[in-house]
């Protein structure tokens, strides 16, 4: 038996015999967050209870609610979760304020380190960690191709351990090396799928550096609109047109938005989250362990390696084009790291097999056609639609 299929196996023991020590945080609305329980929060957090200061994950995105300046308020289940306040930063306006106008970053910063167990609102995957909010959208979901390239480029410099892109486009050079520097510096970009519904990736996330992660639905399913290939892992994304737990309310990712309310919202931007949430995580469980934490770009490879051979393989045997690796499962993560380093390293050693990964694959191409379009402030970024119908928790519109 392989190393790595005795370490699952044994991580299925481990959370078979304790099932009575699941976290189940006060939040009120904790129990609508169905997309906590498919990847295995309860028990993921009886390993580590939302992880640590000293990690932290750069929110690329509309900004955040995370201050009152100006016209802007801090919304109130974000005031317990700690920000890089001194480096937040507005790549859009070249402001130290990224405050968000359209919502969407809030919503994705919620999932990865909302206020958990505060007795107020949601719960989010990493509640410990530092969160850095780096504005590169404008308020209507546009960026250009530079101000993403700048702002990957700022979070490495400014310590960032991960990058959430929840957003996609066309390959642009900027944004492909740009994202070449953040993994030679060991920092993680976790990107979108992107919304499409094609076999597909869009980029960052089809880049080799970053870790694509696409949508499933509550009966995990892959949701209708997510982009799927092989290389890739999925995360609760939802559907809001659906009620697949009859609990009366859309089946979406809740979490605050900045307006306050709580959003049930679907798309892959709800989805990699949870994966940037899992990923710091891991990186504090390995420190609160002493474990051997590579260096560079073998630290990318390692998380991603933890990421998706501990996932839930869903569809067809093994990694396929509509599933990719499957659901994540955070409490097997972290069961894989308290497993000893032999099944690290056999994790490691598999995903390296299987997986498309060639260092010569991350050697960037020399020309590209679209290269003549950088900098066009026409072309942008697109951020995913929150669906036909986000579902409002006070108003229960299910379709
Ligand atoms: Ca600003
Ligand atoms: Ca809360
Ligand atoms: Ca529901
Ligand atoms: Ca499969």
């Amino acid at each position: 038996m392989s190393s790595l299929l005795r370490s699952l196996l044994t991580a299925a023991l481990v959370l078979a015999w304790s099932p009575a020590l699941a976290f189940t945080p006060d939040d009120p609305y904790r129990d609508k967050q169905w997309h906590l329980d498919q990847i295995g929060m309860a028990q993921a957090w009886d390993y580590n209870q939302g992880g640590r200061a000293d990690v932290k994950v750069a929110v690329l995105d509309t900004g955040v609610a995370y201050e009152d300046y100006e016209t802007w308020n801090m919304v109130s289940d974000l005031a317990g979760t700690l920000f890089d306040r001194e480096n937040a930063y507005d790549a859009v306006y070249n402001d130290s304020h990224p405050n968000d106008s359209n919502g969407h970053g809030t919503h994705v910063t919620g999932t990865i380190a909302q206020t958990t167990d505060n007795g107020v609102g949601v719960s989010g995957v990493a509640y410990g960690v530092t969160i850095l909010p780096v504005q590169v959208f404008n308020p209507e979901g546009g960026a250009n191709p530079q101000d993403v390239a700048d702002g990957i480029d700022y979070a490495v410099s400014r310590g960032a351990d991960i990058i959430n892109f929840s957003a996609g486009g066309q390959d642009y050079q900027v944004v492909r090396e740009a994202c070449r520097r953040a993994y030679d510096a060991g920092v993680l970009v976790v990107a979108a799928a992107g919304n499409a519904g094609i076999n597909q990736l869009e980029y960052p996330a089809a880049y080799p550096t970053a870790l694509a992660v696409g949508a499933v639905r509550l009966d995990q399913e892959l949701a209708y609109y997510s982009n799927h290939t092989r290389d890739m892992v999925l995360a609760p994304g939802g559907e809001t047109r659906m009620d697949q737990n009859s609990d009366g309310y859309a089946d979406g990712v809740l979490q605050q938005s900045a307006d306050g309310n709580y959003w049930f919202k679907q798309g892959t931007s709800m989805a990699a989250p949870h994966v940037s949430g899992l990923a710091a995580l891991i990186l504090s469980e390995a420190r609160d362990l002493g474990l051997a934490i590579p260096e560079g770009g073998d630290r990318v490879d390692w998380l991603k390696a933890i990421i998706m051979t501990t996932a839930l393989d869903l569809g067809e045997a093994g990694p396929d084009e509509l599933y990719g690796y499957g659901l994540v499962q955070a409490a097997n993560a972290l069961a894989l790291l308290n497993s000893g380093q032999p099944s690290i390293n056999g994790a490691l050693m598999s995903w390296r097999q299987n997986s498309h990964w060639t260092p010569e694959y991350l050697v960037d191409g020399e020309g590209n056609p679209q290269d003549a379009q950088l900098g066009l402030r026409t072309n942008g970024y697109e951020l995913d639609s929150p669906g036909p119908r986000p579902g409002y928790l006070d108003t229960t519109p299910v379709l």
